[in-house]
């Protein structure tokens, strides 16, 4: 089952091209330990079609509407040797949105909107098995945050039976860009309308992430990327349950999205080691999903500095399903009983529908073992309130409106979206 990714503007481009590398360099590392024949081609199924040359291309759209941060992204992939993306599946401006979500929404959204469509028109006819779409973008700025809340709204219409995930960076909360919470928070309400699920990544953490798991204290994108990405490839490479089904991206949403209006979905991966201790590092499972369960517990999603005074009893953390994909010597006899503890569930979630686990005997990377929990969960809210009430303050100022509403036609239009969030 292929999925098609969109990589859209500056952040979803960059964070694309690692999550491709990251998969091939997945590949590269089980190759050469032998055995893995049935996982490589169940990846690249998934995430690349097999060129004439052998050479593997990326089932991947690029859009940016500056030329540069695609240009770049395609120049990394070829570099690699392994991969590349598609030639013709690419679309890029002069001119970026200006981190402006009304620019990237009405005007470069409307103007390259059906050229999109057309692309993945063109990419579903290269797909035997389509699993769904996995759109890339952060919603800070102007470009993912417009375009791609325009672009996700013209795939659900004109593919409403295929599965569609958003994957979104949410800025730091204290951010470069002046008026990133009204375009976070205008994505966030057409996204929670349009969007099958949204998996969402924080700058704030992955930035803690990177710091405690790379090899220099100065964090750059290129660091936080790479969290993102092994985060996703932890997820998305090749497992099965326990019956023997494949870990496809609509056996995820159904299980993870219970309920449509609630479609936050929050990753936690461990082990969280810099690759220099990795080799010096033991795992075992039991330590593995005690500490994933713990990060649950605590809303953390960072391995480091954990409350364990928290108790499935007293957590704040209500999830309505939790996913686990388990990797690694002995995954199948791994004991996840806690991640069914009643207490952290609401009562009417039926008790099967709770916990889901995917495992995988071949390690991910250079892990040897690695747990990776995906959950719907309140971990994102805090954040998401604090985005909300910040543009209010701003709104309720009339700052920065007259970037907006020229756009727009009129200030209602704001004050409408931001009542929905
Ligand atoms: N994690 C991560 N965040 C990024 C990256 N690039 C930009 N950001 C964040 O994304 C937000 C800005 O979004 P961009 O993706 O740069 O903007 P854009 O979508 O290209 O839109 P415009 O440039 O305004 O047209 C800010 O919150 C940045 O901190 C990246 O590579 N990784
Ligand atoms: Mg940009």
């Amino acid at each position: 089952m292929s999925v098609i990714s969109l990589q859209l503007g500056q952040c979803g481009n960059q964070i694309g091209q690692l999550f491709f590398d990251t998969l091939t360099s997945d590949l590269q590392q089980r190759e050469k330990e032998g055995n893995s024949k049935a996982y490589q081609s169940h990846c690249l199924d998934r995430f690349f079609v097999s060129g004439d040359d052998h050479k593997l291309e990326a089932r991947a759209i690029s859009v940016d509407t500056e030329g540069k941060v695609v240009s770049n992204v395609f120049d990394q992939a070829k570099k690699t040797g392994r991969w590349c993306y598609p030639s013709d599946q690419q679309l890029s401006g002069r001119r970026g949105a200006g981190n402006n979500w009304a620019d990237g929404f009405y005007n470069h959204g409307v103007k390259c909107e059906q050229e999109v469509l057309d692309m993945v028109q063109r990419e579903l006819e290269k797909c035997d098995h389509f699993g769904g779409f996995c759109s890339l973008m952060s919603i800070g700025g102007g470009t993912g945050s417009g375009l791609g809340t325009r672009v996700t709204r013209a795939l659900k219409e004109a593919y409403s039976k295929s599965f569609l995930i958003n994957v979104l960076v949410w800025p730091h909360s204290a951010g470069e860009v002046i008026v990133q919470n009204y375009n976070a928070v205008l994505s966030m309400a057409h996204l929670s309308e349009s969007s099958d699920a949204l998996l969402i990544f924080q700058n704030d953490d992955i930035r803690k992430i990177a710091q405690t798991s790379g090899s220099s204290s100065k964090v750059t994108f290129d660091d936080m990327n790479r969290v993102v990405s092994e985060q996703l490839v932890a997820s998305l490479q090749p497992a099965v349950s326990h019956d023997g089904s494949d870990n496809l991206l609509g056996c995820y949403l159904e299980h993870l999205v219970p309920h449509p209006d609630y479609k936050l979905l929050t990753s936690r991966f461990l082990p969280q080691v810099s690759e220099a201790a990795v080799s010096f590092s033991t795992f075992n499972w039991p330590a593995l999903t005690k500490r994933t369960f713990q990060m649950l517990l605590t809303q953390s999603v960072q391995d480091e500095g954990l409350n364990w005074h928290i108790k499935p009893s007293n957590s704040r953390n209500k999830t309505l399903s939790n996913l686990m994909v388990i990797r690694g010597k002995g995954c199948q006899s791994v004991d996840t009983g806690i991640f069914s503890s009643p207490e952290i569930y609401p009562s009417w979630i039926p008790r099967g529908a709770r916990f889901a686990s995917f495992t995988q005997s071949l390690p991910l990377l250079r892990y040897e073992k690695s747990t990776s929990l995906l959950s719907n969960c309140q971990t994102p809210i805090r954040a998401l309130d604090t985005m909300v009430s910040k543009a209010w303050g701003m709104f309720a100022m009339r700052a920065y409106t007259h970037w907006y509403t020229p756009l727009w036609h009129a200030r209602r239009g704001i004050y409408r979206l931001l009542c929905k969030t």
